[in-house]
């Protein structure tokens, strides 16, 4: 077995638990540790720490991750050999050390990004400003082991409304979140966001489109290698300019993983309550114990939490409890509803005068 070439993988994220992962899937696997750094439907884009190049997976990789719900991400550790036409075939994934997922229409988990230690979540200033939108990116974060970290955008078109949509932002979420305002097209955001840039750091950029994800990631790279685009008039939304996640080297020695705009977010994430730490502390002092603080007495929750933040958590703790039914709890309330149909249907047949 070859040694792990620290060096080398520094550039594109190794971490030393990650390299101490690999080094032990290796006693037992073949292939060179490569950095998922693009996903299509067919081929993946990799990097080796020195060039970047297309590999594929092996039918038994893509069947056995299948069969976990599962599929390779940007950001994924995988061992990868070339065949003697010099095709690289990925063989195995190291199992991720942190990822971040949403669910899909069907309820599914979809993993924007793997093996992240930071996830900056991009929101303008302008009519992108949303605080129940970004209280759903802080959902998805909680509980993943990613540091989230707010970077407001378009700080030069908005300055008015800075101070103020700051204050707003401070007062609501919880205490110790780092907010960081900059103007994306600035280089200096590189200094802003110098503490999560370290050599060896990833970072995944997460926000709606047009919010300055592929800007800051051109500005971070100091050339222009990401799409941007404009922002319609009148809503000021973005056009979805960015259509797929992928890995950039910085010169700063840390990786970014642009990803394109996402419309609708339903956080995956097994923890009730995710992103609400305030709200779950806050609830030991109810007076009831399963005090839902829709208004009941001697509620800490409600005196406390501003309503808005309180209206969204309920909502999140809805969507929540839909999303990690069992199958048998989903067909209890199937069935319960058919019943209730029924017997609608019966009241209806049934009902003197009809
Ligand atoms: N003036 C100014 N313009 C910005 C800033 N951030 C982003 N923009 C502009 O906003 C528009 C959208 O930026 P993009 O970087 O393409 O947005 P995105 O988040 O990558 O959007 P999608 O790829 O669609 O998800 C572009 O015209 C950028 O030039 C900023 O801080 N200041
Ligand atoms: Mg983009
Ligand atoms: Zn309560």
């Amino acid at each position: 077995m070859q040694e792990l070439d620290f060096d080398r993988l520094r550039p594109i994220g190794l971490s030393l638990s990650m390299a101490r992962a690999i080094t032990l899937a290796r006693e037992e696997l073949a292939g060179a540790p490569l950095r998922v750094t693009e996903v299509h439907r067919e081929t993946i884009g990799v990097h080796d720490g020195v060039a970047s190049f297309t590999a594929r997976a092996i039918p038994r990789l893509s069947r056995s991750l299948a069969e976990d719900s599962a599929s390779l991400a940007v950001g994924d550790w995988v061992l990868g050999e070339p065949d003697r036409h010099r095709d690289w075939w990925i063989h195995s994934r190291i199992a991720p050390q942190s990822q971040l997922a949403r669910r899909d229409m069907h309820g599914l988990p979809q993993v924007f990004a793997s093996n992240v230690d930071t996830a900056l979540l991009v929101m303008g200033l302008d009519t992108d400003f949303s605080p129940r939108r970004l209280e759903r990116f802080l959902a998805l974060v909680q509980g993943s082991g990613v540091e989230p970290v707010v970077v407001l955008t378009k700080t030069d078109l908005c300055v008015q409304d800075v101070p103020q949509r700051v204050e707003t932002l401070l007062t609501r979420l919880p205490v110790g979140l780092s907010i960081v305002a900059v103007n994306a097209l600035d280089a200096a955001v590189a200094t802003n966001l110098a503490p999560w840039l370290a050599a060896g750091q990833t970072l995944v950029l997460l926000g709606s489109s047009g919010a300055g994800k592929s800007t800051l990631t051109n500005t971070l790279l100091g050339a222009a290698v990401q799409d941007t685009g404009g922002v319609r008039q009148g809503d000021g939304r973005g056009r979805h300019t960015t259509t797929v996640r992928s890995l950039h080297l910085l010169p700063s020695g840390a990786c970014v993983i642009d990803t394109p705009g996402v419309r609708t977010l339903r956080p995956a994430t097994d923890v009730a309550g995710a992103g609400f730490d305030d709200v779950m502390t806050l609830a030991r002092a109810c007076r009831f114990r399963d005090c839902g603080h829709h208004g009941e007495p001697g509620c800490a929750v409600r005196e406390a939490v501003q309503p808005d933040r309180l209206a969204n958590f309920h909502k999140l703790e809805r969507e929540h409890k839909r999303d990690t039914m069992t199958a048998l709890e989903r067909r209890e309330q199937l069935n319960l509803w058919k019943a209730r149909g029924r017997s609608a249907r019966a009241w209806a047949r049934d009902k003197p005068g009809v």
